[in-house]
């Protein structure tokens, strides 16, 4: 499914036609195919949408909470009845197996939708401390600039509460996974959202993304995606003062305890970090073994990555579907190379695709062994399937470990919960998950060092797109 208007921006209420005539072929990355073609934008593009946001901000920002929130509940009703149709679009912009894009993909734009809503409910909105009113207000005009590795995740995570905050915003997806980016736009127009409130263009990073970071009527900008980006977004930002949330990415530990059920934690590890094709900014990929328990981990490991259905993202059977694109498909070589090349055990899996997928950015499950934290398998964010396992002395030397790392966006412990609780507390990342929990879109989400600042998801995401006012001599 194809949805419409992918030659087309939308612009303050209307579908409208680029200033830009730049087009880009639309890859589904399990078959090479160019499925359709998107409008890529220029500068006056992202302007035009920047203006408009800008012009609705006042009727938006004082329209009362209570209204925000019933048209963000329109919004997921308009969403759940479109539901299968955003996990077929993922499916075919980044591969997605189509049990995943249901169960997964699909799920998490509802369920940020959903928690949004809650939280916004139960939000004190303003309150005197002693006789000054506070009050949380919207910050202004928002870029939301998202990747395409969880599409609708983090559109819905962002878009969410910034309508809910009373923020007016220009969204850019990927350009690599534009498709459910405009379905989204179809469900906020239809669902009433009021013109110029909600912005959609398609372009380039180093350009629309760009003019979206250093655009003066633009008050915040909030990213998600690579390092690189990040800082080119946070520098562009600097000489206008904008708030900068940024989400970069990660190296996410997994200590697995020496009193854990080893074979049991290393399958549910293995499945974890193979999950969405190992394209998670928190999957747990360095994962940390008790040294004299290594031989059986790897063994645990091989098996566990073997069994992993790859192949056609159609099937309802397959669990591991291709890589988003061709660069990620050699960057992931690469870095399997570099695992081999600089001495670490190779497990399973390893360079070129798998024997029986002649096409399709397919790559096989790999696991190294031996790794140590100099590795640059163990320092580079991979965005593949792959695990490195390490091996540890002692739970103080798996905490230096884990710690070893420029990021802390989330780190996994596995074991009994009481000997986890400690360990967490010296965990220097944003979320720490202790035996595989389900995901709780209401926990705060955001790293810790050059994983980024801010936290999302719920009243975490909606305090990003907010000023907090005082007005002091307000009276009791
Ligand atoms: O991401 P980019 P790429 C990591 C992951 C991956 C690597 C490269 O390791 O292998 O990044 O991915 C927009 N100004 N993550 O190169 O380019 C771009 O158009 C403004 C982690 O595909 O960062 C897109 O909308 N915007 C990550 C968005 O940034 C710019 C998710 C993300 O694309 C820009 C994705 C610029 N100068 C990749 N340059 C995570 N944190 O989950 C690019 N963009």
């Amino acid at each position: 499914m194809i949805p419409a208007n992918m030659l087309k921006f939308y612009i303050n209420g209307q579908w409208v036609d680029p200033v830009s005539t730049a087009r880009l072929g639309v890859e589904n990355p399990a078959t090479e195919e160019i499925v359709c073609e998107v409008a890529m934008g220029n500068r006056e593009d992202a302007d035009r949408a920047i203006m408009a946001a800008r012009a609705a901000f006042d009727g938006w920002t004082y329209t009362p909470v209570k209204d925000r929130i019933a048209l963000v509940k329109r919004i997921l009703e308009v969403y759940n009845a479109r539901y299968e149709d955003f996990a077929q679009v993922m499916s075919t912009e980044m591969g997605a197996p189509i049990t995943w894009a249901r169960n997964a993909q699909a799920w998490a734009g509802q369920v940020h939708i959903e928690a949004t809503i809650k939280a916004a409910e139960e939000m004190v909105w303003e309150y005197n401390r002693g006789s000054t009113r506070i009050v949380y207000e919207g910050i202004g005009v928002c870029s939301l600039i998202t990747p395409w590795n969880w599409p609708m995740n983090q559109i819905a995570c962002k878009v969410a509460p910034a309508l809910i905050a009373g923020c007016t915003m220009v969204l850019k997806p990927s350009e690599i996974a534009p498709l459910s980016g405009t379905l989204f736009a179809q469900v906020l127009h239809d669902a009433g959202v009021p013109p110029g409130v909600f912005n959609l263009v398609h372009g380039a990073g180093p350009e629309v993304g760009a003019r979206m970071s250093e655009h003066p009527e633009v008050d915040m900008v909030s990213f998600t995606g690579s390092t690189r980006a990040g800082t080119a977004i946070a520098a562009a930002a600097a000489p206008t003062v904008k708030r900068v949330a940024q989400e970069l990415g990660g190296k996410s530990p997994n200590i697995i305890l020496p009193t854990a059920d080893i074979a049991e934690a290393v399958a549910a590890g293995v499945n974890a970090v193979m999950s969405n094709t190992g394209q998670s900014c928190d999957a747990p990929t360095r994962m940390l073994v008790p040294r004299a328990r290594q031989a059986e981990a790897l063994a645990a490991a091989k098996e566990a990555a073997e069994a992993i259905v790859t192949g056609d993202p159609r099937d309802e059977a397959t669990v591991l579907g291709p890589l988003v694109s061709k660069l990620q498909f050699d960057k992931v070589q690469r870095l399997i190379q570099a695992g081999i090349d600089e001495g670490a055990t190779l497990v399973t899996g390893g360079v070129g695709r798998p024997a029986d997928l002649n096409r399709g950015w397919f790559v096989r499950p790999t696991v190294f062994g031996d790794v140590v934290n100099s590795m640059t398998i163990s320092k580079e964010e991979i965005f593949g399937p792959v695990l490195a396992i390490q091996p540890y002395d002692s739970i103080e030397d798996a905490i230096r470990q884990a710690n070893d790392t420029v990021y802390g966006l989330a780190a996994y412990i596995a074991g009994p919960v009481e000997d986890a609780k400690p360990v967490a507390r010296k965990l220097r990342a944003g979320t720490v998950n202790l035996n595989y929990p389900d995901w709780d879109t209401s926990a705060p989400f955001g790293g810790y060092k050059q994983s980024g600042n801010g936290r999302e998801y719920a009243d975490w995401g909606i305090h990003d797109f907010c000023e907090v006012k005082g007005i002091v001599g307000y009276g009791e």
